[in-house]
């Protein structure tokens, strides 16, 4: 049964894109109620919900779905305006950091699919293709935010934190994962980035929100067996 005043969450435990929406509304301290996807078996509430991209993560709030997991973290901020704020007060900041999180999104969020698909050759280039965009987000958020980095919104979490951190934080899984011997890992490079994921991991809302390493490294063992590339 829906409730017209409640907040819903369709969702996936171990999406990243899921796990932002989670984040931001743990932040703001709004109650929600979270329904588990089945992406294999969608749901009739995800095809109502979303009928453009039939995609998690949807909001429904009083009744009405948000989707697209960015328009929904600014659904948030901007509906529940109190403090912590995911954006910051100035209009040019807050172009800056919408910025970084889409860099993020294109570049390095999705350069994490070559690596899973690929073998050899392949994947060592698609490694350092991602090494190197690490690289450039790295020294772009330390060259634009020299004042607040690790941390954005001093120590509260901003929007590149949980952007960032709900994807990234996992890395540990990914890498045990994809097998790398080869070539240098993403995290024994750009030591800041990673740094600043260790740093976030240990926040009380990451550390309650994150899915659990084992079962995540089972869970992408279990996706690469049914990938079509291997
Ligand atoms: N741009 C979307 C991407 C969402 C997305 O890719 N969701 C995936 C799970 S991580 C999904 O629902 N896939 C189902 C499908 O493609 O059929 C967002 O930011 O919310």
């Amino acid at each position: 049964m829906e409730d017209k005043h409640e907040v819903l969450l369709l969702g996936s435990w171990y999406r990243s894109y899921c796990t932002r929406v989670e984040l931001a509304l743990k932040l703001k301290g709004i109650p929600y109620r979270y329904i588990e996807e089945d992406l294999t078996k969608k749901s009739e509430l995800l095809l109502k919900y979303n009928p453009v991209h039939k995609k998690i993560p949807v909001l429904v709030h009083n009744g009405k779905p948000i989707v697209e997991s960015l328009v929904i973290l600014e659904y948030i901020d901007e509906n529940w305006n109190h403090s912590p704020k995911l954006l910051p007060e100035d209009p040019y900041q807050r172009a800056k950091v919408r910025f970084w999180v889409n860099y993020y999104d294109e570049k390095i969020k999705s350069g994490s699919m070559p690596i899973i698909l690929s073998r050899g050759k392949e994947r060592k280039k698609a490694i350092e293709d991602l090494n190197k965009s690490i690289s450039v987000f790295e020294e772009g958020i330390k060259k634009d935010f020299p004042e607040k980095f690790p941390f954005f919104n001093g120590d509260t979490l901003g929007l590149l934190d949980i952007v960032v951190g709900a994807n990234a934080c996992n890395y540990e899984a990914f890498e045990e994962v994809i097998d790398s011997e080869d070539t240098e890992s993403p995290s024994e490079k750009n030591l800041d980035f990673f740094n600043w994921m260790n740093a976030l991991k240990e926040h009380p809302l990451m550390k309650d929100t994150l899915p659990p390493r084992d079962k995540l490294v089972a869970k992408l063992k279990e996706e690469l067996l049914h990938s079509p590339r291997v």
